[in-house]
């Protein structure tokens, strides 16, 4: 069980990801890696055009991560070599909504962090507030908002976030692909959709895109020090916007439709950052 203060001192949260990172570097024989990625919503299928994978291991192999909700289902994170960088791949991400507390959510960036990487790559799927954003479109997030109402934090660390969604890398991004267009992406608790109205105010206050995760890893990335780069995939168009009501199903098959346009995205930034 991952803490949530720091009420032990040889036991923080920091500690169990370098014990983490310590084990993932036995069990990939990886001893560094240099980027992170994780996988939301969709993503999952783009990860072969990263390149091979030098070894794949559980999470629940690793302390700290507990076991995924779903029987038979472990998390997975794949160690790839891609040109002359170690990439570590969390094929999957524990949601805040699991209500397993904020420390369990951002224990994979504080062990990326550990194991060595200095930028990571968060990806999701995501609800889109423009209509010109057809379900499959990719994303840049360039801010957000976190209506959890939570930090990863612990204590009075004051990180600063004005940069937190790095515009260097950005720009890198739209250098590979020009049509890239940037959203602000606001975080709802979950697991629900949101209703119309809260999509109304999600525009009233600059939003662009809605989703359940990555505003507390990013926190969690910033405050480890690492240089972040944010795409969401927009898989539906956000409630209220088409009149339909929302369906999961139809989330999923925009995201596999959307697999090889990310999977080429990916490929082509990854080796640059
Ligand atoms: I995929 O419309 C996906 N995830 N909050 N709203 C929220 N999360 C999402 C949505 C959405 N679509």
């Amino acid at each position: 069980m991952i803490p949530t203060t720091h009420d032990s001192l040889d036991h923080s949260p920091y500690d169990l990801a370098g014990e983490a990172a310590a084990r993932l570097a036995e069990l990939t024989g990886v001893e560094r890696h240099d980027v992170a990625l994780v996988l939301g919503s969709g993503w999952l299928p783009a990860v072969d055009a990263l390149g091979e994978a030098t070894a794949e291991i559980d999470t629940t192999d690793l302390p700290g991560f507990s076991a995924a909700a779903v029987a038979g289902h472990s998390g997975k994170i794949r160690s790839i070599r891609a040109g002359e960088r170690n990439l570590l791949v969390f094929l999957s991400r524990t949601h805040y909504y699991e209500g397993k507390g904020v420390a369990a959510v951002v224990h994979g960036v504080r062990t990326a962090a550990a194991a060595g990487c200095s930028t990571i790559v968060l990806t999701n799927g995501c609800g889109g507030l423009k209509e010109t954003w057809s379900p499959g479109t990719p994303v840049l997030i360039s801010d957000h908002v976190n209506l959890t109402g939570r930090s990863p934090i612990v204590g009075a660390t004051f990180v600063d976030l004005t940069d937190l969604y790095s515009s260097r890398l950005r720009a890198r991004c739209r250098e590979v692909d020009p049509t890239l267009e940037e959203g602000v992406y606001v975080q709802f608790p979950g697991p629900h959709y949101e209703t119309p109205a809260e999509i109304a105010m999600v525009r009233a206050i600059g939003g662009d895109l809605v989703g359940m995760s990555t505003t507390l890893e990013a926190i969690a990335a910033r405050e480890a020090g690492m240089e972040v780069l944010g795409i969401s995939l927009v898989t539906n168009l956000a409630a209220g916007i088409t009149g339909e009501p929302l369906n999961h199903e139809e989330v999923l098959a925009a995201g596999r439709a959307a697999a090889s346009r990310m999977g080429e995205l990916l490929g082509r930034i990854v080796p640059t950052i």
